[in-house]
């Protein structure tokens, strides 16, 4: 099935988000700050091991990512909720489905890397996820509350976990290479944010 301009773009945001990809480099720049899609600019995905205070900081920032999602759409009303963050992109609504639905993904992946030997992962289009009925009909309190109990689970695991733990890595066939999990917390815990930001921009651009 032939992929839509639309799923090639987000894959595009997704991909040029890796540190070590072509034009991944290009965001060091002022464009960051003009470029409506990276409110907090891409993610800064380093090769090296962390350090375990690095590791300890991003853990937190993947704890306090639920709150903050549920912090940055409360009281909007059913038409915010439906308005696009910017021109072509996701609706409040939307981004906020799509947060689970990325963070479950990462969940899985840290899990499988944790129990078998460099796995290849199943990767996913993140824009038909955000085209199912659910995620198209739904209000945002389900994937709150979905979001809420998954990271009591990941931030449980990520917490317990060694260093040589994160050391671990799995192979996503699309990028042709291994990530460790050192590498997947730092791009998780850029990718709440980032999208918490972008409905921070909206509000803050919109007076709401
Ligand atoms: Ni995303």
């Amino acid at each position: 099935m032939p992929v839509t301009g639309e799923v090639v773009a987000l894959r595009r945001h997704v991909r040029g988000a890796l540190v070590g990809e072509p034009g991944a480099n290009l965001t060091q720049g002022r464009q960051w700050m003009q470029d409506p899609r990276y409110p907090i600019g891409k993610a800064q995905i380093g090769e090296e091991p962390l350090a375990g205070a690095q590791r300890a900081e991003l853990i937190e920032l993947v704890a306090r990512a639920p709150a903050e999602l549920r912090a940055v759409v409360a009281g909007l009303t059913d038409a915010q909720l439906d308005t696009p963050y910017r021109e072509g992109g996701w609706t409040v609504c939307q981004l906020a489905h799509h947060v689970p639905d990325s963070h479950m993904n990462a969940y899985v992946r840290f899990r499988l890397a944790l129990t078998e030997d460099e796995p290849t992962i199943k990767p996913y289009l993140e824009a038909r996820w955000a085209d199912l009925p659910d995620a198209r009909t739904l209000p945002v309190e389900p994937s709150l509350q979905l979001l809420e109990a998954l990271h009591e689970r990941w931030v449980t695991l990520l917490r317990a976990m060694t260093p040589e733990q994160f050391g671990r890595a799995f192979v996503h066939p699309e990028r042709g290479r291994r990530m460790t999990l050192d590498q997947t917390l730092q791009l998780y815990a850029w990718h709440g944010r980032h999208h918490v930001a972008h409905v921070r921009v909206l509000r803050e651009r919109m007076g709401w």
